[in-house]
C-alpha cells in the first residue's frame, strides 16, 4: 500500500516532466533515485503517528507527529524518547509550521538577462549548473569552485554532497557552518582525547551536583536540557560564566559575570588555586594524562590577584569558584558559544578539559567536559561532511584513509583530494581575491548569519555564478543567487540526525514537498547526473543506502556503529549513541552511555593531553569613538538563527520582539539620553544598524547586546578568527550606540 502510494506520486510527476521537458529530462528521470524523496507521498499509513527528531537545535528532542490523510498536521513530544522525556520547546510544536509558508520555493530559478530569477524546469536547472561551473573549472581550474553546507541537513545528504563535490566534480574545497559554531569543540577534542569525541549523556544533567556552564545561555538555546537540570534531585551547584545575567544565570546558584573574553584567564587561574590546595586527583592524573607538570608549572603565575585584575571577578569569586569544584564528588563542565565563538575558543575549550581531567571528573556520571553543539546535526557534520575530515572521522592528508572511504564506496583513490579544504573565512577570502568564482551554498543562510556582512557582500559581487539551494528563495543569501534549486525541508524527507550526546536519531517524511522541491538527496542525485559522475553513486539509491555506507565508513573509528542494523533498529531503540559497534551488542545496550569510564582516551598511548597558550589579546579593543563592547547570541527559545523558518510561525513571533532590538545598561543609556523603545543606531568602525533601546542592567556597564537574529547585527561584528579552528568570534567588537531623532 504504502509503495504504491509512493510509485503513483512517482508516476504523477514523471507523467508532468515528460510533457514538459525533452530527451534529456527523460533519460534523468528513468535513472533510479532520481527523483524521489520530497516529490512522493509519504511512505507511512494515512492516519498514522509517527515519531522522529526536532529539525532545530542539536538537543535532538523526539517529536510524535500526526497524519490525516497522508498529511502531517500536528506534533506533541514523544513521552518515551531518553532526550526530551515528554517535553519540547516552542519550535518543536511549532515544527510543521514553516513547511506550509507560502514562499516557499516551488521551481528552480534562474536570473535572466534583466537580472531577475525566472521559473526554470529541473532539466535546465541541472544543466545550466552543471555547464556554469565546469566552465569556471575550464577557465579558472578546478578548485575555481567551492560549497558551504550545513549542520541542519540528514547525514547521508551530507555525505552525498562531500562525496559528489569532492569525488565527482573534482572539488577541493567546501566548509560549513559548523565552522560558525563547533570547529573550536572539534579541534579542542581531537587534540585533548585524541578523536572529536564529545564524552557525555544527557543523563549527566541530573547526576551531577556541580553543574558549570560555561559561555551558554542553556535557558534559551537548549530549553530542554535546561528542565533536564530541573529534574536534578541533589540540589546542585549551578555555575554560570557569562558577561551577561542571563535568563540561565538567573537560575544559577552562582553567577560570574567576567569581563567579555577572559574565560582562558579565569580558568588557568581556577587551575592554579586547585593546584595550590591539592584538590587535584593524582592518581588520575597519572594513570591516564601526560603533560600535566608543564601545564602546572604554566598556570603557577595565575595568581587571584592576576586573575582578578583580568578578569573582572573578585579574588573571593575565584576562591569560591573553585571550592565549589571541590566540594562536588560528581562535577560536569559545559560550554557552548561564548568560548567556541572566541579569538582564543580552543586553549579556552581546553582549559574547561584540563580542569576535568585534573580533578578526575570524566568518565564517571554526572561529569564530564563537555560541549553542547548547536544545529540539529551539528555532529552528523562533524563526521561526514567530508569538509575537514575525510569522511567519518578520516583525514585526507593520510593516505591509508583515503584507501580506507575509496573501497569503502568502491572508487578510485585518486578521486580523494589529499588536502582537506580551506576554512569558511579561507573560501570567503578566495572569492573576494578571485581565485573562487564559483559558489554552492546549501542550506545556511551566509548573507545574514557570517561574520563582517559589508566584506561579505563585496566578496559576493566578486562571483561569477552563485548557487543556492534552500527552502525559500526569500532568504537574505537566496536573493543574491543566480540560480536557486528549491528544496523539500525536514519532514519532507527521510535520513538521520546525531545529536550532541552522540545520538543518532531518525527523521521521516511525513508530508509532501510543494510545487517541484525535491529532497536535498534528490538534487544532488540530479546533479551528479547532470555532471556526468552518475556512475559513481549508481549503488546510493535512497538514504538508507548511505546510511549502510556510513556505517562501513565508521567501522574501527572511536564513532564506530557498524552494530546498529538500520532506521528501524534506531527507532525501536529510542535512538542509538555512538560507539555501536557490529559484535559487541551487550555491553552497549544501555540507553544512555557515557565515554572513558575505562580511563582509555583516543591518542595511541591512551592519554588524554593537557593543552594550553599564552592568551592572545582580543583584535579590536574598545576606543573613545567606539566605547561599548559588542556580544551577540541568541535572543529567545522561540528564535532560531536567521528566522526563516521560526520567522514563519505567528505563535513563534509573538513570543519574542520582531523589532531588531539592543540591550543596553542604564548607566550607559542615561549618558547617551537614551530610554527604553527609543531608536538607536549602533554602529563599529564597519557597518551599522538601527535597533530600539533595550534599557536592562542584564548587561555590564560597557557592554550592549544584540540577538543573532537580525540581519543587521553582522553588519558590525569584527572578523576575528581563532588560529587553531578559524570559528568567527562572533560575540566581541567595539560599537557605539547613539539616540536617533524622534
Ligand atoms: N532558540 C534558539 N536555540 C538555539 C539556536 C537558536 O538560534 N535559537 N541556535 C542553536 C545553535 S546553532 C547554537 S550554536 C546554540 C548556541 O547556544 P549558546 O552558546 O548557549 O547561545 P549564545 O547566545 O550564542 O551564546 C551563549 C552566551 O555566551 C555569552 N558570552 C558572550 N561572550 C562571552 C565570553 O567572552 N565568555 C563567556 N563565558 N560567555 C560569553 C553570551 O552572553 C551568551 O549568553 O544554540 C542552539 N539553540
Ligand atoms: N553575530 C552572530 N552571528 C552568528 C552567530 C552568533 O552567535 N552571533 N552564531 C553562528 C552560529 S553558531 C550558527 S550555527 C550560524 C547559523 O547560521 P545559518 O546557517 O545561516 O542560519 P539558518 O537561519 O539556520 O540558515 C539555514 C538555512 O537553511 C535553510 N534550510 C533549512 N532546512 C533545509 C533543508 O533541509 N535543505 C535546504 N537546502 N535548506 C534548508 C533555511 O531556510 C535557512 O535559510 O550563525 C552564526 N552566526
Ligand atoms: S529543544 Fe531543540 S530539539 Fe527540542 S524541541 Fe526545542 S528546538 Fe527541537
Ligand atoms: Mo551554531
Amino acid at each position: 500500500m504504502n509503495e504504491d502510494r509512493k510509485a503513483g506520486g512517482g508516476r504523477m510527476i514523471r507523467g508532468l516532466l515528460r510533457q514538459r521537458h525533452g530527451a534529456r529530462t527523460r533519460e534523468l528521470i528513468r535513472q533510479p533515485g532520481g527523483f524521489g524523496l520530497g516529490q512522493v507521498p509519504t511512505r507511512l499509513a494515512p492516519d498514522a503517528t509517527t515519531s522522529m527528531i526536532c529539525g532545530y537545535c542539536s538537543t535532538g528532542c523526539s517529536l510524535d507527529v500526526h497524519l490525516r490523510d497522508g498529511q502531517a498536521v500536528n506534533i506533541t513530544p514523544t513521552t518515551e524518547y531518553p532526550v526530551n522525556l515528554g517535553m519540547a520547546c516552542p519550535k518543536g510544536w511549532e515544527a510543521l509550521t514553516p513547511l506550509g509558508a507560502p514562499d516557499r520555493a516551488t521551481t528552480p530559478l534562474l536570473r535572466d538577462e534583466k537580472g531577475r530569477l525566472q521559473p526554470v524546469d529541473w532539466a535546465q536547472a541541472t544543466n545550466v549548473f552543471a555547464e556554469r561551473f565546469k566552465a569556471i573549472q575550464a577557465a579558472y581550474g578546478p578548485e575555481s569552485v567551492a560549497f558551504l553546507s550545513t549542520g541542519q541537513i540528514v547525514t547521508e545528504e551530507m555525505m552525498l554532497l562531500g562525496a559528489l563535490t569532492k569525488f565527482g566534480m573534482g572539488l577541493v574545497h567546501g566548509d560549513g557552518n559548523t565552522r560558525q559554531c563547533m570547529a573550536t569543540s572539534a579541534v579542542s577534542y581531537k587534540q585533548s582525547f585524541g578523536f572529536d569525541a564529545p564524552p557525555y549523556t544527557y543523563a549527566d544533567f541530573e547526576l551531577s551536583d556541580v553543574i558549570i556552564l560555561i559561555g551558554s545561555n542553556l535557558c534559551i538555546a537548549h530549553p530542554i536540557l535546561w528542565e533536564r537540570i530541573c529534574r536534578n534531585q541533589n540540589s546542585p551547584e549551578i555555575i554560570v560564566v557569562d558577561p551577561r545575567t542571563t535568563e540561565t544565570a538567573v537560575g544559577a546558584t552562582q553567577h560570574y559575570a567576567l569581563d567579555p573574553k577572559s574565560d582562558l584567564v579565569l580558568l588557568y587561574g581556577i587551575a592554579n588555586r586547585l593546584i595550590a590546595h591539592g584538590w587535584i586527583d593524582e592518581p588520575f592524573i597519572a594513570a591516564h594524562t601526560n603533560s600535566f607538570p608543564d601545564f602546572a608549572a604554566h598556570v603557577a603565575p595565575y595568581s587571584p590577584e592576576i586573575v582578578s585584575r583580568r578578569t573582572g571577578l573578585t579574588e573571593e569569586q575565584i576562591e569560591r569558584f573553585a571550592a565549589t569544584i571541590h566540594g562536588g564528588r560528581r562535577v560536569s563542565f559545559w560550554w557552548t558559544m561564548g568560548v567556541n565563538q572566541s579569538h582564543e575558543g580552543v586553549r579556552s575549550a581546553q582549559a574547561i578539559i584540563n580542569l576535568a581531567l585534573m580533578t578526575g571528573n570524566i568518565g564517571r556520571p554526572g561529569t564530564g567536559a563537555n560541549s553542547i553543539a548547536g544545529q540539529c546535526n551539528a555532529m552528523g557534520s562533524r563526521l561526514f561532511s567530508n569538509t575537514t575530515n575525510l569522511l567519518g572521522g578520516g583525514d585526507f592528508t593520510k593516505a591509508e584513509d583515503r584507501a580506507h572511504v575509496a573501497r569503502t564506496l568502491h572508487i578510485d583513490p585518486g578521486l580523494i583530494p589529499a588536502r582537506p579544504s580551506l576554512a569558511y573565512d579561507q573560501i570567503i577570502d578566495g572569492v573576494m581575491e578571485g581565485s573562487i568564482k564559483g559558489l554552492w551554498i546549501v542550506a545556511t543562510n551566509t548573507a545574514h548569519s557570517w561574520i563582517h556582512q559589508s566584506n561579505l557582500r563585496d566578496a559576493f559581487e566578486r562571483l561569477e555564478f552563485l548557487v543556492v539551494q534552500d527552502l525559500y528563495p526569500t532568504t537574505d543569501t537566496a536573493r543574491l543567487a543566480d540560480l536557486m534549486l528549491p528544496a523539500a525541508g525536514w519532514g519532507e524527507k527521510e535520513g538521520t540526525f546525531i545529536n550532541s550526546e552522540r545520538r543518532i536519531g531518525v527523521i521521516k517524511q511525513v508530508s509532501r514537498a510543494p510545487g517541484q522541491a525535491l529532497s536535498d538527496f534528490a538534487i544532488f542525485k540530479l546533479l551528479a547526473h547532470a555532471w556526468g559522475c552518475a556512475d559513481l553513486f549508481a549503488s546510493w539509491r535512497e538514504p538508507a543506502d548511505v546510511f549502510e555506507f556510513m556505517k562501513q565508513l565508521s567501522k574501527g573509528q572511536p564513532c564506530d556503529f557498524s552494530g546498529v542494523d538500520g532506521y528501524e533498529m534506531i527507532d525501536a531503540a529510542g535512538g542509538i549513541q555512538w560507539p555501536y559497534p557490529e559484535g559487541v551488542r551487550d555491553e552497549f545496550e544501555p540507553a544512555e552511555r557515557r565515554l572513558f569510564e575505562d580511563g582509555q582516551f583516543f591518542h595511541t598511548d591512551g592519554r588524554a593531553r593537557f593543552v594550553f597558550d599564552t592568551p592572545r589579546p582580543v583584535r579590536e579593543t574598545t576606543s573613545s569613538r567606539y566605547p561599548l563592547t559588542l556580544l551577540t547570541g541568541r535572543g529567545s527559545s522561540s528564535q532560531w538563527h536567521t528566522l526563516t523558518r521560526t520567522g514563519k510561525s505567528a505563535m513563534l513571533r509573538s513570543l519574542a520582539p520582531e523589532r531588531p532590538y539592543v540591550e543596553i545598561n542604564p548607566v550607559d543609556a542615561l549618558a547617551r539620553d537614551i530610554s527604553s523603545e527609543d531608536t538607536v543606531s549602533v554602529v563599529s568602525v564597519r557597518g551599522s544598524m538601527t535597533a530600539a533601546a533595550f534599557v536592562t542592567a542584564t548587561v555590564a556597564p560597557g557592554q550592549v547586546f544584540v540577538p543573532m537574529h537580525y540581519v543587521g547585527t553582522n553588519q558590525l561584528t569584527s572578523p576575528s578568527f581563532d588560529p587553531h579552528s578559524r570559528q568567527p568570534s562572533y560575540k566581541h567588537c567595539a560599537v557605539e550606540v547613539t539616540r536617533l531623532g524622534e
